[in-house]
């Protein structure tokens, strides 16, 4: 009955502790806010477990304690049918409902523009240990460690991602956009964000591409800085380069 009321009570201070928090800032995507909110749902899920463990491990720390000199140990307990039987529904239920959402109907949510015509294709190759870009049909390439890589705000951007022949796998990832995919030599895949907030590195360091697979000594290195601005500022760059 106390161990009842003192996870109840953890779980309230927990839940509310977390749903007041911005941990990672706001998403700078569409995509992003699908992410995020799974982020939440599964947080707010897995809380209640997390302090029940905590709970019943303080409550049997206490309880069952030794007391002055009895040392010897209590009759042993083989099973609990009961216990055992609701603790393996509970938990089958929770996954398989995950599974489903925001598993599934997430993954058909950050598909979901992939029948879309893009408004701009970048296409993306990763090699140890940098990144180049190329704005397909725009004839504007980047190739060097230092460049920003400039995207457009308001708009559906579709990268086509992969690696040099002979190279390792890396993993292209945009923090501020919450999407990360593998870059695999020989396999091309592919990346739709729509961009909803200008940025810039300089203020936010989650507008970065940084590699996400342990690719070697400079893994740590291999990030492009990114800079998202409105579509007529992004027009007169490209017109610039
Ligand atoms: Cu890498």
């Amino acid at each position: 009955m106390t161990a009842g009321a003192i996870w109840v009570l953890l779980t309230i201070i927990a839940e509310l502790s977390f749903t007041s928090l911005n941990i990672f800032g706001d998403a700078a995507s569409e995509q992003g806010e699908f992410i995020d909110d799974a982020f939440v749902l599964l947080m707010l899920l897995a809380i209640p477990i997390l302090t029940f463990v905590i709970t019943m491990i303080g409550y049997v720390f206490f309880k069952f304690r030794a007391k002055g000199d009895e040392l010897e140990d209590s009759a042993p307990t083989r099973t609990h049918t009961k216990w055992v039987g609701f603790w393996l529904i509970w938990t089958t239920v929770l996954c398989l409902v995950v599974i489903v959402h925001p598993g599934y109907t997430g993954l058909l949510e950050i598909r979901q523009t992939s029948a879309e015509e893009p408004d701009l294709t970048v296409n993306v190759t990763g090699r140890r240990w940098q990144w180049m870009y190329e704005y397909e049909g725009r004839g504007v390439q980047l190739l060097m460690k230092d460049d920003t890589l400039v995207l457009p705000n308001h708009s559906l951007i579709r990268f086509n991602i992969t690696a040099e022949d002979q190279d390792v796998i890396h993993s292209f990832w945009i923090p501020a956009f919450r999407m990360k995919i593998d870059a695999v030599p020989g396999l091309t895949t592919y990346m739709d964000v729509n961009t909803t907030e200008i940025g810039h590195f300089n203020d936010d360091v989650n507008f970065r591409v940084q590699c996400a697979e342990l690719c070697g000594k400079d893994h740590s290195l291999m990030f492009t800085r990114v800079e998202v601005v409105e579509p007529a500022e992004f027009e007169q760059w490209i017109t610039n380069r």
